[in-house]
């Protein structure tokens, strides 16, 4: 295939960034590791019927009066006032089955509705690793792999899976990139894929979780291809791609 014939998969490293990059993608994938995407993808493996992001803890709370579930989770922990936030563990029990659920998240749910605004949007994770590829694959658009990152600031666990959706789209021959953050991240993931938990022992926000006691968190986030499960975001909430 003529690299002009070719789709177009870039890397964006942080939702802070985004502008700069929207124009030209079909589709955008969000990404957030740690742990909003994973949880995200957690939630539809075991049974969860819609989740929808909101960027604020405010908004949870308006949700949340209406008598919605919902969860909210800043700086890693649960918000005062909320059954849960963005463990994976916390979806996976009988009373989640079925429902709704509103979830906000530091980074994630931001990204997420950023992405929103103005681009069909694809939930990417570890966990969900190969699914994103096959349907990348079968699928073909030109794709923009977004890191939440951590405030703005870039990080090395979305980046990482974003270079493993590159790298494999890229072998597949039916995608090609012009970005150095594309090859940047390719990099990382090319060093990062024989052990993601001890290549990120020094990362910011696996200290951060460990800090918190969330070590099983970070070993469920960090285990590739846990579910085949897509989610996209559809008319204001993420639901299951069929
Ligand atoms: O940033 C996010 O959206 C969260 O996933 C952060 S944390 O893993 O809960 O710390």
């Amino acid at each position: 295939m003529d690299r002009k014939e070719k789709y177009r998969v870039e890397v964006c490293f942080s939702p802070d960034e985004f502008d700069r990059y929207k124009q030209e993608y079909a589709s955008v994938v969000a990404i957030d590791v740690l742990r909003a995407t994973t949880a995200i993808c957690a939630a539809f493996e075991h049974g969860v019927e819609k989740i929808i992001p909101v960027s604020t803890v405010e908004e949870a709370e308006a949700y949340r009066e209406k008598g919605y579930l919902a969860a909210a989770e800043r700086n890693g922990q649960i918000v005062e006032g909320f059954a849960f936030g963005n463990s994976p563990y916390s979806y996976m029990t009988p009373e989640v089955k079925g429902k709704t659920v509103v979830l906000t998240t530091t980074n994630g749910t931001r990204a997420i509705n950023i992405a929103a605004k103005t681009h069909k949007v694809l939930i990417g994770s570890l966990i969900n690793l190969q699914a994103v590829i096959d349907h990348l694959t079968e699928q073909p658009e030109n794709v923009l792999l977004l890191a939440s990152g951590w405030q703005g600031k870039f990080n090395l666990e979305d980046s990482i899976c974003a270079g493993a959706v590159t790298d494999a789209l890229i072998k597949s021959g039916k995608y090609m990139s012009d970005e150095d953050s594309t090859i940047a991240a390719m990099f990382l993931y090319r060093k990062a894929r024989e052990n993601y938990f001890g290549f990120l022992k020094a990362s910011s926000h696996r200290r951060r979780l460990r800090n918190l006691n969330l070590n099983e968190d970070i070993k469920y986030c960090l285990t590739p291809n846990q579910t085949e499960v897509l989610p996209v975001y559809r008319d204001g909430a993420l639901v299951i791609l069929k």
